[in-house]
């Protein structure tokens, strides 16, 4: 359609991204097979079959049983070109990635290996795709407090390679404040603050992440629509949110695009943005994201370019890039 064209062509910001979840099955597959992994599937058919998920744990389980294939420098770098080869055709200018080292470092590959080879994607993609990437360090919260304080140290020489830190995984029963020490350090090595918050925890997850953790986005925050409250602080504050529809969708925290709290967001004056989570997973690129607000809630050009536009604003991209890049 006209719509899912226009789409496509506003520039915009990929704010939301694991760059894990971007492993398509089929390239799943391959890197098991040249990594020597052994998978509970062998085909795609049967591999595909297993993305139905109930929630956030359900899909966690797959999306780190899949991880282990991952390896060698290349495998990173062909991850992430893949990836900006999708986020190009979508509009994306700028994109802001997660990536998960605690859980690659249990496997076996040095976070060395991880990062460079992220970079060294990256680095080509820009060339190719005119895409700009920063590297945003994710802690997996259902591992240990000490785990996370170890991987700061193993990144704090590293620290002008990486944009940010963020906080990911299993939400309900690891709340923010358990890494308040974690974020302190983060800060004191010159990283932006985000973390995932309202996801499938409560509203007062994304009040300790703000208070606690001093992040300037939160990211999903899709439980700020069971407080006015909360929704005031966040216009007011201009607090970046990361949303996440088709996500939301397939995780089970909405149960329709209808109850997708966006337009209320937007009416609430929220620094609200579209992204895509886990694209392989959860059936779609950035732009597919934006197709559901029109599809499902109804949403009208001048609405996705102002999503658009908040992207691009609650990015961290800095002034000289943004010369750079319009
Ligand atoms: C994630 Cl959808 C989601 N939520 C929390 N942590 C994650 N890691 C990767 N995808
Ligand atoms: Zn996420």
């Amino acid at each position: 359609s006209a719509i899912a064209a226009a789409i496509r062509t506003l520039p915009k910001a990929e704010l939301h991204l694991h760059i894990e979840g971007t492993l398509e099955p089929a390239l799943a597959l391959e890197l098991a097979a040249r990594n020597g992994v052994e998978l509970p599937w062998t085909n795609v058919d049967d591999l595909a079959k297993q993305y139905e998920f109930e929630d956030l744990q359900s899909f966690l389980n797959l999306y780190y049983q899949l991880m282990a294939v991952l390896k060698t420098e290349d495998d990173f770098r062909d991850l992430m070109l893949a990836n900006l080869r999708h986020a190009a055709e979508d509009g994306v200018r700028h994109a802001e990635i997660f990536f998960d080292p605690q859980v690659h470092m249990k496997n076996g590959t040095a976070f060395e290996t991880v990062l460079n080879g992220l970079k060294e994607g990256a680095r080509i993609g820009r060339e190719r795709y005119g895409v700009t990437v920063g590297l945003i360090m994710s802690v997996v919260r259902d591992e240990s407090v000490a785990s996370a304080d170890e991987l700061i140290d193993v990144a704090a020489p590293y620290a002008n390679d990486i944009l940010g830190i963020g906080l990911d995984s299993a939400e309900v029963g690891f709340p923010p404040h358990l890494f308040e020490d974690v974020y302190r350090k983060a800060k004191e090595l010159g990283w932006h603050r985000v973390a995932h918050a309202g996801e499938e925890g409560p509203v007062g997850y994304i009040e300790e992440a703000l208070d606690l953790l001093h992040v300037e986005r939160i990211d999903h925050g899709t439980h700020a629509a069971d407080s006015p409250a909360m929704m005031e602080r966040l216009a007011a504050e201009g607090i970046g949110l990361t949303s996440c529809p088709l996500s939301n969708l397939r995780l089970n925290v909405v149960d329709k695009p209808s109850d997708l709290p966006i337009l209320e967001f937007m009416n609430n004056d929220m620094a609200v943005t579209i992204n895509s989570d886990d694209p392989a997973y959860f059936g779609g690129y950035i732009a597919a994201n934006y197709d559901i607000l029109v599809t499902g809630l109804g949403l009208k050009l001048d609405d996705l370019a102002r999503l658009a536009g908040n992207s691009l604003a609650v990015s961290f991209i800095t002034e000289e890039e943004r010369a750079a890049l319009f």
